[in-house]
This record gives structure tokens, sequence and C-alpha cells, in this order.
């Protein structure tokens, strides 16, 4: 039988099993998830790099999580800057044009997989053991691994720049390195369509395969601890589902959705892995075809999207409200959006193929869906708008990255919605209006809101604060950069201008050249974010007050500062 399968099944049954164990009896585990015995004992965590690969506590992980992630950020950022200078002219002058297409390859797998992704679980990891009254994840020792996994992954995934990079220094040495030289970065684009995925000889793409499977399982396993340590390890007591944080909510929807959507793509690279090597004809145009192949990557594909949207949706519903002064509107609401959108998103993969040629009855179906979503995204909008109606707003840099998000947030759903209709996507399907709406969603707020988190909850996480006037310096630059970025994206794409090309028409340079200077604005901004972060930890202003944001005036001093504020004490 197919690992893949083996192991979805085992990782089901386990998270069955979790949740049949609630209806016992409720009691209550504070050991982090194993049972305590007589011989239990602590240790002081060892020191150093030690410390560092050893680690099975949350809130270590949680920072090598955002660390790696960090990086991988950089990586793919780097892939975007490199892209945009491209297309600085509309020929191919700068790079050729196979690295032009690895480079929106590795880009967007790079910004999926090992950005957006593990950012959530870093943060999720620090904060739900501690928003849920738990004292670590459930699985410690379990979600050590699944992070672990990332870097192996990241490294095959990315393998044929490291190769090419590492035969270049042992060639002059006189080391055989042809077969170091023949893995080259794959050229297949993030969405590894057959039949081109299928054909290319490219060694890389097996290990690109490999490497993204590697991540899905990860991915998984991160996502059973989440769902496990918030139905499971929950302080019962004094959390219920009423009370339960938003940001645990969405985070535990987007985990569910993890765990179909995941091993759906496992399972459709392992057949693509042996349709290259071992002679299968899964998606041979005599058996499944290429839409075969689609059908399966959208599956997945699709609630992807919300697998990444919906915790920044968490973050952005969870720190408004702190800086208007007032309770998140319609609580019950937002959940219930953020569960409306979890389920319709798996009812809608098809509207990324109406061009495919499916029966128009079926194109019809998925486009009605695809624009019921619009519904609790539009709840959620009108939501946030009504929280910050009356409230006493406090423009400090999370809460500008959390407005700033909602307005980008609002263009590119709007402009969403305009693509599941079929015959304005029939005119734009490929185009770059689907890369300018995409773009704002991705880095419009879901980017966003990770920066809003990373200052919001700085002073936990550093015991230091970070220099105010450059982070809101910092919001206000992003939110220039992305609109200059990606907006002229979308006038291209409706001047009809393709996607995936770095060659195109004189015509568009005016409007791809803005599109590069907003990029450059946005790394501008990046840089400050960096500076910021480094800086403040090694010589901000140490925190003493646990209350740094003034939320007991409000009522609104949530738990993870109430922890805080304890360490702070203790000490
Ligand atoms: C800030 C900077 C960013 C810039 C300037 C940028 C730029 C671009 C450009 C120009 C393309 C398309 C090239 C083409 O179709 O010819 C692209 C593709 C893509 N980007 Fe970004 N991007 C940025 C950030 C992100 C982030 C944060 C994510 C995800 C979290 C992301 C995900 C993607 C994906 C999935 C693709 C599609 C790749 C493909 O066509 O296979 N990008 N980006
Ligand atoms: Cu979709």
């Amino acid at each position: 039988m197919n690992p893949t399968v083996l192991f979805v099944a085992a990782c089901i049954s386990l998270a069955t099993l979790a949740l049949l164990r609630t209806t016992g009896p409720q009691r209550l585990l504070t050991d982090g998830g194993f049972i305590e015995t007589a011989e239990t004992t602590t240790r002081e965590k060892p020191a150093g790099l030690l410390r560092w690969i050893t680690t099975v506590d949350h809130a270590d992980i949680g920072l090598l999580y955002l660390l790696l992630a960090t990086v991988a950020g950089l990586w793919g950022g780097i892939d975007a800057l490199m892209i945009r200078t491209e297309l600085l002219t509309h020929e191919t002058t700068v790079w050729s044009a196979e690295t032009y297409n690895a480079l929106f390859t590795t880009h967007g797998i790079t910004m999926l997989f090992f950005f957006a992704t593990p950012v959530f679980t870093g943060i999720a990891n620090y904060f739900i053991p501690t928003l849920v009254g738990a004292d670590d994840m459930a699985f410690p020792r379990v979600n050590a691994i699944a992070f672990w996994l990332l870097p192996p992954a990241l490294l095959l995934v990315r393998a044929g720049l490291i190769t090419e990079v590492i035969a270049k220094v042992l060639a002059p040495l006189g080391f055989p390195t042809a077969a170091l030289f023949a893995i080259k970065p794959p050229t297949i684009g993030w969405t590894m369509y057959t039949p081109m995925s299928r054909a290319v000889a490219n060694p890389e793409v097996d290990l690109f395969l490999l490497g993204l499977h590697l991540s899905g399982i990860a991915t998984v396993m991160a996502a059973i601890n989440i769902i496990v340590t918030i139905v499971e390890e929950r302080d019962s007591s004094s959390i219920n589902w009423a009370n339960l944080d938003i940001f645990s909510w969405t985070m535990l929807t987007a985990s569910g959705l993890i765990i179909f959507a995941f091993p759906l793509l496992g399972s459709a690279m392992i057949m693509l892995l042996l349709d290259r090597n071992f002679g299968t004809f899964f998606y041979s145009l005599e058996a499944g075809g290429p839409a075969l192949w689609q059908h399966l990557f959208w599956f997945f594909g699709h609630p992807e999207v919300y697998i990444l949207v919906l915790p920044a949706f968490g973050i952005v519903s969870y720190v408004l409200p702190k800086f208007a002064g007032r309770k998140l509107f319609g609580f019950k609401f937002v959940v219930y959006s953020t569960l409306a959108i979890g389920v319709l998103s798996f009812g809608v993969w098809a509207h990324h193929m109406f061009t495919t040629g499916m029966d128009p009855r079926l194109r019809a179906s998925f486009m009605a869906v695809s624009l019921a979503i619009a519904i609790p995204s539009a709840v959620k909008t009108f939501n946030w708008i009504t929280t910050l109606y009356n409230g006493k707003i406090r423009l400090t840099a999370p809460m500008i990255f959390c407005v700033g998000g909602i307005s980008t947030f609002i263009i590119g759903g709007v402009t969403g919605v305009f693509l599941a209709s079929i015959p304005m996507d029939l005119l734009l399907h490929d185009t770059y209006y689907v890369v300018g709406h995409f773009h704002l969603i991705l880095v419009g707020i879901i980017v966003f809101a990770m920066f809003a988190a990373s200052y919001y909850w700085y002073p936990i996480l550093t015991g230091r604060m970070f220099n105010q006037r450059l982070a809101r310096a910092h919001a206000w630059v992003s939110i220039v950069g992305t609109f200059l970025t990606f907006s002229p994206m979308l006038l291209m794409g409706l001047a009809g201008l393709p996607r995936r090309y770095a060659a195109y028409p004189e015509v568009f340079v005016p409007l791809q050249r803005a599109a590069t200077v907003g990029a450059l604005i946005l790394f501008l901004g990046v840089g400050m974010w960096l500076w910021n972060m480094i800086q403040s930890y090694r010589v901000g202003e140490v925190v003493e007050d646990a209350d740094v944001w003034n939320l007991k005036e409000t009522n609104q001093f949530g738990l993870e500062w109430q922890w805080f504020e304890e360490r702070l004490d203790r000490k």
C-alpha cells in the first residue's frame, strides 16, 4: 500500500482517538501530554546550540518555526526581486527565460510552504498552549519532529540552486560535478501541472516533489498537534468553546483543512513520482490526463489558500479589538464564518479550471459555490468595521497593519469575486490580473497580519519593546508598497498581459516599472522590520510593566499577557 495512504490513515485514526477520548470523564492534563509518573524528573534545559536542537518546549519550537520562516521568506523575497528585475525591461535581458521560469516556481513554493505556513504554526506553537490554559502542546516530541522535517524539506525543494553553488566550488578543485550540475532549479510552476511536470528530465523535479512531500508530512503532524492541544489539553474549567479566543478558533479550522488537503497533495505527488520514475501512467493522456492532476491539485490548492488566510483573519480579529478599545463585534458570527469558509473551501476547486472545457453545468455550480464564499468573508469584514465603529482607535503599528490589511483584503477579495464569475474568468485567466488579485491577499492581509503579530507580541517574545516610530513608518511604507506593486498588475491583466512570461510587449513597461518600484518599497519595509526586530532585541527598552498596550483599561488583558505578567513578577 502507498506509504502516504498508510501515514494518513494512521494520522486520522490518531486524531479520531484523541477526539473520542474527550467524550470520557473530563480530566485536566497539565503535564504537556505525557502521563506523569513517580519517577518524573525535571532537568535544566541545556544551554546554547544543544538547547535549540534538542528542545521539545512549545515556545522554543515556536521560535524555531519563526526563524525558519523568516529565512525562507527572505529567500523567496529575493526570488521576487529577481523576477521584478527581469521585468524592468520588456525583453529578456537580465536573466534567461529558463531562470525566470525557475524563479517564479521557487518563489511561489518557498513563500507558500516554507514561509506562510510555518509562520502561523510558529505563532500557534508559542501562544496556543497559553491561550487554552495548557502547559505545552499535546505531543511535544511530535512537535519537535514536525519542525525538524522542514529544514531538509526546504533544502530538497531548493536543491537546484544549492547544488549549482557547490558544483561551482568543487569544479575547479577537480571533483566530478556533472551530476551536481544536472540538478537544475525546477521550472514547472508551483502548480506543477502535467504533462510538463511529468515530462521534464531534470532530476531536481523528483527531489522537489520529495521535499514538498516531506513538508506536507510535517504540516500534517503540526496540524494534528494543534487540534489535539485545543480539543484535549484545553483547561475546560475556564475555557469553553464560547470563550476560546478567535486565533485558536481559526488555527483549529485551518488545521482541520490541512488534515484533509495535504495528504491529498501528497498522494497526487506520489503518483507523479511513480509516473516519472517507474513507468506508471496515472497522468498519461490515455489515463487520467492533465485534468486528473488539476482536479487533485486544486482539491488541495484551493483549501490551501484558506489554510493561510484563516489564521491571518484570526490575528486581525484578535488584535484589532485591542486597539479599538472594545470587544470583537459579533464574536459568534466570526467563528461561524470561519467554519463556513472552511467547509465551503473544499467545494470550489474547479474555479481554477473554468477554461479547461469541463461540462458547463458543472462549471456553473462551481461558480455558484465560489461566489457564495464571498458571504462569510464579507461577514468578517463587516464585523471588523463594526468593531471599529465608535471605538477608541489607537493607531499603533499592529493596528495600522490590521486596518491596512482589511483595506487591501477588500480589494483583493472583490477582484476575486470577479474571477469567480465564469465570463470574467475566461477573459482574465492566466493574466496578471490573477497575480494582482492573489498578492493583494497574500501580501495585503496574510503578511500584514504576520507583521501585526510580530509587533503586538514582541514584548512577550523578547522582554523588550521595539522602536514604535520605526514600526509605524514600516506599516505605512508597506501599505504604499503593496498598492503600488499589485494594482499595476490588475491593470496589466485587464489589458490582457499574460503571466509567467519573461518578455512582454513594450507598452507595459511603465506599469511593470511601477510594480518594481513598489516591490522595492515593500522590501525597504522588510529591512526596517528586520532592523527593528534585531536592534530592539539587543538594546530595546526592557519591559517592566506587562500591560505595554494599556489593555487593562478596556478589560482586554488577554491570557498570554497575564502569563507574561506572572513571569515578570517572579523575576
Ligand atoms: C513582496 C513581495 C512580492 C512580490 C514583488 C511578488 C512578485 C511576484 C510576481 C511578479 C509573480 C508572478 C510572475 C509571473 O506570473 O510571471 C509572483 C508569483 C507568485 N507569488 Fe509572489 N510576490 C511577492 C510576495 C509573495 C508572497 C508573500 C507570497 C505567498 C505567501 C507569494 C506567492 C506567489 C505565488 C504562489 C506565485 C505564483 C507562482 C507561479 O506562477 O507558479 N508572493 N510573485
Ligand atoms: Cu480557489
